[in-house]
């Protein structure tokens, strides 16, 4: 499927909420910072998933396809249920401001792979600020990583304290960085009134399992 492009002129605006109606895929946005493991998060997802759920993949880049390029190139999915939008300018745009691409792009996978049950929608790599409208996704995980330090809880911002799902992957390089696990899970407790957040390595367990288990518990709700 060729890419998707955001149009100029993208504002800030508020998008009422989306209704799911029954037997509609849900939609999943995976938001972040460059580089904290948003688009191996989708593969371990899409490779533990696609035996027995019809899902379907979206990326969002600045200039190019390559996160839609690197699912292809693993084969996570078939081709067709992989497909990108080019955002242009801040990631943020395309999944918060003007969603039609994002939308007209759902909306093409939704049509070539009846019937789809799951959309994980990745965002652009940005950085603390960047939230899914509610009108795009019907859940949200913010994927930050130990590697940038473990301040980055306490940093806050919309995706660390309201995101439905926090994963605070590459665990595995905590003792590289001199990162404190225990530091990081009091901070993002202290901002999330009681939302779930979960430690993740993905080097150590490729099959995201505590994201998995999460992502099923909605697919059955
Ligand atoms: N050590 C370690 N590396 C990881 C882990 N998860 C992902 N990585 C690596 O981190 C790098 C970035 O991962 P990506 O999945 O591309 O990150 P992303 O958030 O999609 O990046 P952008 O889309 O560019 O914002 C890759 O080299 C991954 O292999 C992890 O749990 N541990
Ligand atoms: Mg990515």
């Amino acid at each position: 499927m060729p890419p998707h492009f955001l149009p100029d002129g993208a504002a800030h605006v508020h998008h009422p909420k989306r209704e799911r109606k029954p037997g509609e895929a849900l939609r999943v946005g995976i938001g972040g910072p460059v580089g904290s493991g948003k688009t191996a998060l989708v593969a371990a997802l899409c490779r533990e998933l696609r035996e027995d759920t019809s899902l379907a993949v979206l990326t969002n880049d600045i200039y190019t396809t390559e996160d839609a390029d690197f699912l292809r190139r693993h084969a996570v999915l078939p081709d067709e249920r992989i497909t990108a939008v080019q955002t242009g300018g801040c990631p943020h745009t395309a999944i918060r401001d003007d969603i039609t691409a994002n939308l007209d792009a759902i909306d093409d996978l939704i049509a070539a792979n009846p019937p789809l049950e799951l959309i994980l929608v990745e965002s652009g790599g940005d950085n603390l600020t960047a939230m899914f409208s509610s009108g795009l996704v019907d859940v949200q995980i913010f994927v930050i990583d130990v590697a940038g330090g473990d301040k980055v809880p306490r940093k806050g911002g919309p995706g660390v304290t309201y995101s439905d799902l926090l994963v605070i992957n590459k665990t595995d390089l905590a003792p590289m960085v001199g990162a404190d696990l225990e530091v990081m899970r009091r901070d993002a407790a202290a901002v999330r009134d009681g939302r779930p957040a979960v430690f993740l390595s993905l080097t150590e367990d490729p099959s995201a399992a505590p994201v998995l288990s999460w992502i099923r518990g909605h697919l059955r709700s």
